[in-house]
């Protein structure tokens, strides 16, 4: 099957160009200005409208089970719906439950996946720690494509690390020439806090972000800062929300540590007040952690994201329909945190950073794809408009325009945070490794059409850390 996407601009990394796009089978076969039409190629139109890599998105948690209940996309209807909204590959997160073995947990999740619409790939949890732990990570590594762990500072008496798991386990990622991740927010402190909330009998949602100011966040990224550079490992920070976080990002990178940071395209845009709305689900639609925060906080980080301070965004796509969330209704500290985003991130953050003039196409291109492909060692398989990559594509039309609504997203959830917003820039072809899986609204995501991502470990992040420090 051959696919000729024809008179578009193409936009990668780098710059945009006019060029037309082959697709054979599963790659791009050939990128050019008036391409030949090979025999029983369909043609698709794009001109007046952009081809860029599909968006690669670093953090979601499919059908995650979470504080009691399990989030209600699946890796089939999670794929499918980023799908529509262009992004073409996911990496999602293995959570192993503490004292359950990783290989155990892992062929769980490889189990779930299956069904995926799109590819993915998964970091691990590291949630607790033995012997067994670091053996595992070394299998994980060597044989399954696992090149990136994870680690929840937050959640006490749930999977949260503690120090000495952090040093092990970063430890452990430098003997792998593996990238290791955080939560960055101290569960101690949210516990404390929590408890102290309940007993004035704050319940409600707007205790959710008393329970974690920014300072809490900041203080996590910080140490996790500090350890990876006594350590000598590069380190990603997912979901930064707040300023405090983004200066120890800052401080790091200007003393030349390697710390990658992450943003959500929510907490770009949506501020606290949320948490203030007197209808509960509106209010309890929006607990996720780290909160949204007060509005001085989005400026600041889209100032990150222009700095180079941050590097990608990510979604955190974790979604509880209002049935779950009312677990909560008399205790928000029992409300299942997370929300959607999958489908609606590659459009909000065209229309509020290129839109606005804070990002270009190309650097957009970077955010949404590339550099996640870059520092996940995905690259140039995926995030790149490049002969021989596969042939995850959006056809993007930047004039187009739609109204984000739960009532037409393809997410399941009964909820959308950037409900009513109007956003200028839509996918209106996205092809998974060459498969046309959503045309003009038409969404034709196939169950099962995703692959597993095996990882390579080390990669230039990783080896020019260990040049810098000498560690591994
Ligand atoms: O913390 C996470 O990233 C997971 C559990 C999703 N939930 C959330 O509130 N971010
Ligand atoms: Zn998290
Ligand atoms: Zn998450």
């Amino acid at each position: 099957m051959s696919t000729l996407i024809r008179g578009g601009t193409v936009v990668d990394a780098e710059h945009s160009y006019r060029a037309d796009v082959l697709i054979a089978g599963e790659r791009i076969a050939a990128i050019g200005e008036d391409l030949e039409v090979p025999i029983g190629t369909e043609v698709i139109d794009a001109g007046g409208q952009l081809v860029m890599p599909g968006g690669i998105d670093p953090h979601t948690h499919m059908q995650l089970p979470f504080m009691g209940t399990v989030a209600s996309d699946d890796f089939y209807s999670g794929t499918a719906a980023g799908l529509a909204g262009g992004t073409t590959s996911i990496i999602d997160f293995v959570i192993p439950n503490p004292q359950q073995p990783l290989m155990e947990a892992f062929e769980t999740w490889r189990g779930w996946a299956e069904k995926a619409a799109a590819d993915y790939a998964f970091h691990v949890a590291i949630t607790w720690w033995d012997e067994s732990v670091h053996r595992d990570m070394g299998l994980l590594a060597s044989e399954h494509g696992v090149s990136s762990f994870k680690h929840f500072m937050a959640y006490k008496n749930a999977i949260m690390c503690d120090d000495e798991v952090l040093v092990n386990s970063f430890s452990r990622c430098i003997e792998l020439g593996a990238l290791p991740t955080v939560h960055a927010e101290n569960g101690e402190l949210v516990f404390r806090l929590q408890k102290a909330l309940v007993e004035r009998g704050i319940t409600g949602p707007e205790g959710h972000p008393m329970s974690r100011p920014p300072a809490v966040e900041g203080e996590a990224a910080n140490r996790a800062i500090r350890i990876a550079e006594v350590l000598g490992t590069p380190l990603y920070i997912v979901h930064n929300s707040c300023i405090p976080a983004l200066q120890a990002i800052a401080r790091a990178r200007g003393e030349g540590q390697r710390v990658f940071g992450e943003v959500l395209a929510g907490h770009l845009l949506i501020d606290d007040s949320v948490y203030r709305n007197p209808d509960f689900e509106f209010a309890a639609g929006h607990v996720m952690s780290p909160p949204f925060r007060p509005k001085e906080h989005q400026e600041a980080l889209w100032q990150g994201l222009q700095a180079g301070h941050l590097h990608t965004t990510a979604t955190d796509h974790c979604c509880f329909c209002a049935p779950q969330k009312a677990a909560g209704k008399d205790d928000f500290t029992k409300i299942p945190n997370g929300c959607a985003g999958i489908e609606d991130r590659m459009s909000v953050l065209w229309h509020y950073g290129v839109g606005s003039g804070r990002l270009t196409p190309s650097e957009f291109v970077r955010v949404t794809s590339t550099n996640a492909a870059q520092i996940f060692n995905l690259y140039p398989r995926k995030g790149a408009v490049a002969v021989g990559a596969d042939a995850d594509l959006v056809v993007w039309d930047p004039a187009a325009s739609r109204t984000i609504s739960a009532k037409t997203h393809h997410q399941n959830i009964d909820f959308n945070v950037f409900e009513g917003r109007t956003v200028t820039g839509v996918a209106t072809h996205t092809f998974s490794r060459g498969l046309l899986a959503w045309a003009n609204g038409d969404l034709r995501a196939v169950r099962g059409h995703g692959r597993y991502l095996k990882r390579p470990l080390g990669g230039d992040y990783v080896e020019a850390n260990r040049r810098r420090t000498g560690a591994g």
